[in-house]
């Protein structure tokens, strides 16, 4: 058996194209677009490839977007002027600050710093408990997470009901997306289970699952063996594990792999989605959404 691809180049297109959309109908009726800043700190090979396809993106679909570059040795105090300058900024609706952070820096201090009206990347106390809670109450679902449950919903997999096991949990992508498949609604209403390193037997767990979403960070962590055949396996890993030189660009470029043994997984799983390719994109594209959002509530229009 192989697995269907759940490509997340392809559902992003179909996205940013509503959202371009929206935007240049907003732009004409009121005269205003979404405005992103995204703040990056140093210059981790990983954030730096990141931010620039979220600003690049942002300038596709017609957004202002300000790339806000600071040194690694900035100061925590010098962050926090940052931040509050983009929260009174009227033509700025979404705050991105790139994680990680340098060690000297708090991050939680930086990140309660953000005005919760501008927090695209859901990562405030506040939108982390209007997440738990659900429904209308959610403003800003986490973008990486957001990604994932479309991938799920528009590859047709059924979740109510589902065995949804989540490997990792982290606050960017384990925590939340458990938390969004457990709430009751559409795309969600699930059975989850988090596993994670200090699991008994990861295995026993993985096998149990129709929807296994693995955010580890441990390259080829979850076996073959562990996969229930027919399975959707949505792999979050974007490992960095050598260097090669493009064949479009000549250029060196990372080699990306994903937490799962992807060759031989999709002999078992019924979905899969690939690394590079697709949870990655689906990240940006949430972003894009959650920031036309903030521009929305702002115009009493959301
Ligand atoms: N504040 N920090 C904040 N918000 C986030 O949502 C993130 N994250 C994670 C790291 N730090 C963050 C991201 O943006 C991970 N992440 C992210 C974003 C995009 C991609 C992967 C992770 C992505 O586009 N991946 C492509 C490959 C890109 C490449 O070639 O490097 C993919 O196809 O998977």
């Amino acid at each position: 058996m192989t697995a269907k691809l759940i490509k997340g180049t392809e559902i992003r297109e179909q996205i940013l194209e509503e959202i371009t959309a929206e935007v240049a109908e907003i732009k004409a009726k009121y005269g205003k677009v979404p405005g992103l800043v995204t703040i990056l700190v140093g210059s981790n090979p990983a954030s730096i490839s990141y931010v620039t396809l979220k600003i690049q993106t942002a300038h596709r679909v017609g957004f202002k977007e300000v790339q806000d570059n600071q040194p690694p040795d900035i100061s925590e105090a010098a962050l926090l002027a940052l931040i509050d300058k983009y929260n009174k900024d009227d033509s700025i609706n979404g705050i991105l600050v790139q994680l990680p952070l340098p060690k000297h820096i708090d991050e939680k201090k930086v990140l309660n710093a953000i005005d919760p009206d501008k927090d695209v990347d859901g990562f405030h106390p506040v939108n982390v408990g209007r997440l738990m809670i659900g429904g209308s109450e959610v403003k800003y679902p986490p973008c990486t997470p957001a990604g994932i449950q479309e991938l799920i919903v528009r590859a047709g997999v059924e979740t109510k009901g589902a065995e949804v096991v989540v490997v990792g949990r982290s606050n960017i992508v384990g925590k939340p997306i458990a938390n969004m498949m457990v709430q009751k609604g559409p795309g969600a209403n699930a059975t989850v289970t988090i596993v994670h390193t200090g699991t008994r037997d990861l295995a026993s767990h993985c096998k149990r699952a129709d929807i296994l979403i693995v955010a580890a960070g441990v390259p080829d962590l979850v076996k073959p063996e562990w996969i229930k055949p027919g399975a959707c396996v949505i792999d979050v890993g974007v490992n960095r594990v050598g260097e090669k030189i493009s064949e479009k660009t000549g250029k060196k470029v990372a080699i990306l792999k994903g937490d799962v043994d992807f060759d031989r997984a999709k002999e078992i799983a019924g979905y899969i989605t690939p690394v590079p390719g697709g949870v990655g994109p689906m990240t940006i594209t949430m972003l894009m959404k959650n920031t036309l959002k903030s521009l929305k509530f702002g115009l009493g229009i959301a």
